[in-house]
């Protein structure tokens, strides 16, 4: 079943400063420390690692209305993106570790770069949507998705280093999965666009396993577009992952977690993956810290080939004796 292997090209972005709290800048090397690079590779996955970015301080980076940070954000993903670009150019499925959500910014910019037309699934407790106009917090981890969508690109301001950002996603190209912190700003601008979502009530009504076959249905209707997959950790229940900056109860199980991937991965259209807000300080024990960092890992090993059900190599030949 699963002939083709995977070709992973993995860049880690230890960025923060599109939220306030500090310590998920160490996601990536976090997520390293507990073998994601062994792991896909003892699943048959090639993986080159890029390595980590690393951002300039930005001086005077004073809020814009009420957006914190926009010079810092706005540098830190035009580099980003131009980092995905490379990677996707390579050929290899991209996967982003982050870093804050406002790093999505990049990512999925630099994946459309080099694959014209995509469609998103967003896995989180939050729709990442609000725009510079609409955030309550001014965070920018809030409001990635409005950058990125041509729909709203009229609702946009103009911001200190975002001139580089061309929208590139469409509003029917998208779907939310998980949702269940959505701000009354957010939740006008995902009913005006007809933005596709399963919030955690359709996750309860149908099941995951509807809610991934209504998923693909969706967004294959027309053409098979490359997937980028963004996945906030804070998606699953805070049991599981609780050191995240914005943990919110209610969140979606280890194995629907998990499901997501396995069923995404079987499309074989799977191009990028972010993996997001993983924020060791957070965790108030080691415990809660690992918990929150494996789950990420088998997270993105599910994207590439990990099977609950086991997996063996082609060529793999039982012992004689
Ligand atoms: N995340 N809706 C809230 C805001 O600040 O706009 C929360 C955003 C959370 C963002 O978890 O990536
Ligand atoms: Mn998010
Ligand atoms: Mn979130
Ligand atoms: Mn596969």
């Amino acid at each position: 079943k699963r002939s083709h292997h995977h070709s992973v090209g993995l860049i880690g972005a230890p960025f923060s400063k599109g939220q306030r709290r500090d310590g998920v800048e160490k996601g990536p090397d976090l997520i390293r420390s507990a073998g994601l690079v062994e792991k896909l590779r003892a699943q048959g996955c090639a993986v080159k690692d890029y390595g980590n970015m690393t951002f300039e301080e930005v001086a005077n980076d004073e809020p814009v209305g009420n957006v914190k940070r926009p010079r810092a954000v706005g540098s830190a993903n035009q580099r980003l993106s131009a980092a995905v670009h490379a990677v996707k150019n390579d050929g290899h499925t991209c996967v982003m570790l982050g870093g804050d959500h406002s790093l999505a910014i990049g990512s999925i910019q630099g994946h459309a770069a080099a694959k014209k037309d995509l469609s998103v699934v967003w896995v989180d407790a939050h729709a990442d949507i609000n725009t510079p106009l609409t955030s309550l917090t001014g965070n920018i981890h809030g409001q990635p998705m409005s950058y990125l969508i041509h729909e709203l690109h009229s609702k946009i301001p103009v911001l200190p280093n975002f001139s580089w950002i061309k929208p590139c996603v469409s509003a029917k190209d998208i779907v939310y999965i998980g949702l269940r912190d959505v701000d009354p700003e957010e939740h006008h601008i995902l009913t005006l666009l007809g933005i596709k979502g399963y919030s955690m009530t359709e996750v309860d009504r149908l099941g995951i396993a509807k809610v991934m076959e209504e998923t693909c249905d969706y967004i294959f209707s027309k053409v098979k577009k490359p997937i980028h997959l963004s996945y906030d950790i804070d998606a699953l229940d805070p049991s599981i992952s609780p050191a995240t900056g914005t943990p919110v109860v209610g969140g979606l199980t280890y194995r629907e977690g998990v499901y997501i991937t396995e069923h995404i991965c079987q499309t074989g259209m799977l191009s990028a993956v972010d993996m997001v807000e993983v924020n060791p300080k957070r965790g108030r024990t080691e415990d809660e810290i690992s918990s929150t960092v494996n789950a990420a890992v088998d997270l993105i090993c599910g994207c590439f080939g990990k099977r609950r059900e086991g997996n063996h190599s082609a060529d793999y030949k039982m012992p004689l004796p």
